[in-house]
């Protein structure tokens, strides 16, 4: 089941066309693609490279906790969405540090900078970490996936919880065709928030006692983000489907935009060139608590015997 997201790293290097992006780092890409995983075949987590689980996990239950601060992240350890809180700390009023103007991209070709840059991130971590106004402040990615799965603003000033409310939809109307969660929030996207959403939105399915899960993500980095995208649906349907008192049936991952960062290449034809092994198990250490107590601890992984991991930067 692996083997869909190796074939859909092949296509992209063969098939895709090249375009420059956002982060200045270009892409090869294709539009359109989809992939389906057994979820009763086993936990997708790739075994073609070490993806850590730890980091997928943290994340999602940030999501669930409805918190788009990085200093949760942080507290367990978790450093993938510090560039974009950085990014704000850096070009605001307050940052009197080196020029940082750029940083994703000079941090990779020039040594010195690559250096300078550590330090005012490490700076940066340890003030999130020790200084709650600080961390308030420079710590908030806006309303990113948390605010809008748990407290989407009506016009009303009101706060909707989609997380809630699609549990509540599947327990109690199971053959409905609107279990939905939206994280595209076109009155947020322009400028209240960090990164405009790229799990756009998803859809449950319940059939013959089996929740699936469809995610439409409008943007799939996929040798760094689509690994854990994958794992982290998974995990949610997982969760989603213990609360309800269903089993997991199908994650379906359609993508818009797929593409590989030119400096992604060598590690994906490195990956493309090993052979996939069993995918591991997921294991629930507290079957008893509901989706919305869980701690870092309640969630495992095992079984777990991938290839080494690969590094590669990640665009900014
Ligand atoms: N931006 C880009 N360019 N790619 C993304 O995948 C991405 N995300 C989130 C937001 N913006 C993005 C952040 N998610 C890693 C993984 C997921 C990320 C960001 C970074 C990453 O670097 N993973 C490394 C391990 C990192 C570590 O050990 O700390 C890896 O090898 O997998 C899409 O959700």
């Amino acid at each position: 089941s692996e083997q869909v997201y190796l074939d859909l790293c092949r296509h992209i290097l063969h098939n895709g066309q090249d375009k420059s992006d956002r982060t200045g780092t270009g892409t090869r890409s294709v539009f359109g693609h989809q992939m389906r995983f057994d979820l009763r075949n086993g936990f997708p987590l790739l075994t073609t490279k070490k993806v850590p689980f730890r980091l997928i996990w943290s994340e999602l239950l940030w999501f669930i906790r409805g918190d788009t601060n990085i200093r949760f992240l942080l507290e367990n350890n978790n450093n993938i969405w510090n560039e974009w809180a950085f990014e704000a700390w850096v070009t605001s009023d307050e940052y009197e540090g080196p020029d940082m103007t750029d940083f994703g991209l000079r941090r990779l070709s020039d040594e010195n900078f690559a250096e300078i840059y550590d330090q005012q991130m490490a700076e940066f971590k340890r003030r999130i970490l020790t200084d709650e106004e600080f961390a308030a402040k420079y710590g908030e990615l806006g309303n990113v996936y948390g605010k809008q799965w748990r407290a989407w603003k009506t016009t009303e000033g009101e706060t909707i919880d989609q997380l809630k409310n699609v549990i509540e939809s599947i327990k109690n109307n199971p053959d409905s065709r609107r279990h939905i969660v939206t994280a595209w929030n076109p009155e947020d996207v322009p400028g209240n928030m960090a990164l405009p959403p790229c799990h756009t939105m998803f859809q449950f399915y319940v059939h013959d006692g089996r929740l699936s899960c469809q995610l439409y993500q409008r943007s799939g980095d996929t040798f760094l983000g689509v690994p854990f995208n994958i794992a982290s649906y998974a995990l949610l349907t997982h969760l989603v489907a213990h609360e309800c008192g269903l089993e997991p049936g199908e994650f379906v991952h359609t993508l818009g935009d797929a593409h590989i960062y030119h400096n992604h290449f060598e590690q994906v034809e490195k990956q493309l060139a090993r052979a996939p092994g069993p995918l591991p198990a997921i294991k629930l250490q507290a079957p008893e608590k509901s989706i919305f107590d869980l701690l870092i601890e309640d969630v495992t992984i095992q079984d777990y015997d991938p290839h080494p991991g690969i590094k590669a930067p990640v665009a900014v």
